[in-house]
Order: structure tokens, then C-alpha cells, then sequence
């Protein structure tokens, strides 16, 4: 019998990330749709704002007792996840990123009962970085074993999860989304006009800062432009290589044209003033803030990483080059800023694309659906 409202229980990573982005926003949407949703998370997710009845959050604490040199998160997550689930009745746990989650969903659904369902969203990292460490390699297959449904972000990661596991098992893939009620091209000439003299292009990047992301490469792409075309470079977001990416734009001199603005919660304004999206990373299994670009009108130049291709069109919506081929992207970026119809068409096409295949609308669908499957009704 079909349940018109189901009880759905959500765990992700809160703190800044797409992973953690997605899983809020999907929230979002299925409490939009008459769901009740119940965020089990160690802090608040950072998008989650505005008050909604269907939204509960419960918070996860570690015990910090003296005897435990690692506080057991993972228990703790576990046991809330499953007491969440006796008390709200939940019918399933969607997790996104395989560790600890999955198995803390595994966990909880043995104290639970076998109707509590369990889906896994794999995101990327939690593959392609920690797939490869041998401690972890073994319990996050079982993790991606035991789930009742498995989902992956792109298809090139439902193909590295694949080779790398030597999994037969079933992963349907669903890529990510924008909810283009936000995404779309804002009218910020106005705010344009004080961050950058007329005839200067913006050239942006967004990110987590992590050595996968290449911010050097963004910063010698930039440098390379600069010496061909007027431009500011605005950089959005903080982590681990920061510190590193201040000290490159000093040693090369460009300090009055790069500006580092620390984290945003609300990008779609900040997209909107760019004339470019640079994402030169390592590893991308899909690049949520291309997509986020893509749907504000604004072309990425990139690296042919990952899920990376399957968002961005090379030759229609952006460009894509090889890992590190930062000649390459300075050449695409110059062409796509001094050609002004090539820039429209492109921006155009993107936002056709967005809209088309990824808002949010069409693939919460296709969550919503694999939640009906797991849970029998499908
Ligand atoms: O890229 C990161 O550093 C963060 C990570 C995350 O957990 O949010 O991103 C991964 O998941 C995103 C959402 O599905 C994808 O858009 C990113 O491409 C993916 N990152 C990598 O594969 C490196």
C-alpha cells in the first residue's frame, strides 16, 4: 500500500560542502512535497534556514568520557539514528557519503528492524579518496553491500565504485541539482559596478580549499588571463590550501586584482557577477558548483576530471581540459572573454541545460521513487 507521506531520516556531512548541500536541499524539497524529515546530523545543516513543519533536526553528540582517546561519534550517530526512528517511525534512513554513514545506518537499522530501509548516496571522496585506504576499503563495501539502495552522483563514479569494489550490485545513478528558483542569472550590475572597473571581466572560483581542488591552478590560470585581458578573480570559500594560495598571488604580484572573500552561504548572487567559473581540480565527481554556475548563465573552464564531463559540455556550456594543463584553460578562458557571442551562447546553453535536466524537481523524483522501490511500493 502506497504511504502518502513517508517518515524519512537524513544524515550528511552539515558543514560547507556539496555533499552536504545536496542532502539539505533534498530535505527541503521532500518536506516541500508533504514528507516529514528528520535531519540527524552533529550540527545544524548550514542551508537548512527557514522554518518548515515538516523539518525536524536532531543533533548527535559524542561522549568525550576520559577513557576514550576518540570520543565514538559513530556509535552515537548509530544509537540517535535508530532512537529517531523508533520514536518518529521512520521508514527510511538516507545517508549521503558511505563513511561512517552507511555503516551507522546499517548499525541502527539491526537495533531498528529490517523495515527500517537504508539508501547511500556515494558523493565522490568517500570513493575515489577513501576507497583506496586499506583500513577502510573492506567496511565501506560492506557499507555499499548492506544499504538497500545505492546511488552514485555521476556515471563516473557509478563506474569507479564499480572497478574499485568489484561490486555487482545494483547503483542507480542520479545526478545532482539546483533548485533553479535560486539558481538563475540575478541582475547585480549595479553591485558589478563597485567590485569591478568597467571593461574588467570576473573570473570566480568556489571551493573547499582541499589539495584536490588545484586552487594554484586557479590562481596561474588567472595570471595567465591577466596578461591578455582586464579582470578580478574573486575567491570564495576557506580550507587547507588558503594560507597557500594568498602567499601565490603575492609572489606573482597580482594582489590588486584577486580578492578572497572567505565562506558565502548564498552563492547565487556572488555566480552571477562572473563572467567564469574556473574548476581546474584533481578529482570531481560531478562539480556542484558548476552546475550551480551553469544555471546563472556562467560558463566553466575546467579539468576532464570525474563526473566533471557530465555537467559541463565541452564546447557548449564550458571547456575542459586535461589535469593541470593550466596553459590550455588560460587559452579557453580568453577565448570564452573575448568573444562575446561565443560567451552568450555558451551561457545560454547552460542555462538551457540546468533547467532541462538538472532542477531539482526532476530528480528529487527520482529520489522519491527509490525510496518507494526499497520500501516495496515501487
Ligand atoms: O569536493 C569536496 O571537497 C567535497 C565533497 C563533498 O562531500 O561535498 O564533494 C563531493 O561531493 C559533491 C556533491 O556530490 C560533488 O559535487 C563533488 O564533485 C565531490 N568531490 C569530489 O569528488 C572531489
Amino acid at each position: 500500500r502506497r504511504k502518502e507521506r513517508l517518515h524519512i531520516g537524513i544524515t550528511c556531512y552539515p558543514t560547507h560542502g556539496g555533499s552536504g548541500v545536496i542532502a539539505t536541499e533534498l530535505g527541503k524539497w521532500m518536506a516541500e512535497r508533504g514528507h516529514e524529515v528528520h535531519f540527524i546530523t552533529y550540527d545544524m545543516p548550514f542551508r537548512l534556514g527557514r522554518f518548515d513543519r515538516n523539518i525536524f533536526y536532531h543533533g548527535v553528540e559524542a561522549n568525550q568520557y576520559a577513557v576514550f582517546k576518540y570520543p565514538p561519534y559513530d556509535l552515537a550517530l548509530a544509537s540517535r539514528m535508530a532512537q529517531v526512528a523508533k520514536v518518529h517511525h521512520l521508514d527510511l534512513l538516507h545517508v549521503h557519503y558511505a563513511v561512517p554513514h552507511a555503516l551507522c545506518a546499517y548499525l541502527a537499522k539491526q537495533m531498528v528492524g529490517p523495515e527500517l530501509k537504508v539508501v547511500t548516496t556515494l558523493h565522490g571522496t568517500d570513493i575515489t579518496v577513501l576507497g583506496e585506504d586499506s583500513t577502510l576499503r573492506d567496511i565501506i563495501c560492506f557499507g555499499i553491500r548492506e544499504s538497500d539502495a545505492v546511488t552514485a552522483v555521476s556515471r563516473d563514479l557509478v563506474k569507479q565504485t564499480r572497478e574499485l569494489f568489484r561490486i555487482e550490485r545494483q547503483i542507480d545513478l542520479v545526478h545532482n541539482f539546483v533548485d533553479c528558483r535560486v539558481y538563475y542569472p540575478r541582475e547585480v550590475s549595479g553591485w558589478r559596478r563597485e567590485i569591478a572597473l568597467p571593461g574588467e571581466k570576473i573570473l570566480l572560483h568556489i571551493s573547499n580549499f582541499r589539495p584536490v581542488k588545484r586552487v594554484e591552478d586557479v590562481i596561474r590560470i588567472f595570471d595567465r588571463v591577466l596578461k591578455q585581458v582586464p579582470a578580478r578573480l574573486l575567491m570564495i570559500g576557506e580550507g587547507p590550501e588558503w594560507s597557500r594560495a594568498v602567499q601565490l598571488v603575492q609572489e606573482l604580484n597580482i594582489e590588486s586584482h584577486v580578492e578572497f572573500l572567505g565562506k558565502k552561504d548564498e552563492v547565487a548572487h556572488w555566480i552571477s557577477l562572473a563572467d567564469l567559473l574556473l574548476l581546474p581540480s584533481e578529482k570531481e565527481s560531478f562539480g556542484l558548483v558548476a552546475l550551480e554556475a551553469m544555471a546563472c548563465g556562467v560558463p566553466t573552464v575546467g579539468s576532464k576530471t570525474g563526473g566533471l564531463p557530465e555537467v559541463v559540455i565541452h564546447g557548449e556550456t564550458g571547456y575542459l581540459a586535461e589535469v593541470g594543463d593550466v596553459e590550455a584553460m588560460a587559452r579557453y578562458a580568453v577565448r570564452l572573454l573575448t568573444d562575446p557571442d561565443l560567451h552568450r551562447r555558451f551561457s545560454e546553453n547552460g542555462i538551457a541545460r540546468a533547467r532541462e535536466f538538472f532542477c531539482v524537481d526532476r530528480v528529487a523524483e527520482q529520489y522519491e521513487a527509490i525510496y518507494r522501490r526499497v520500501l516495496g511500493e515501487g
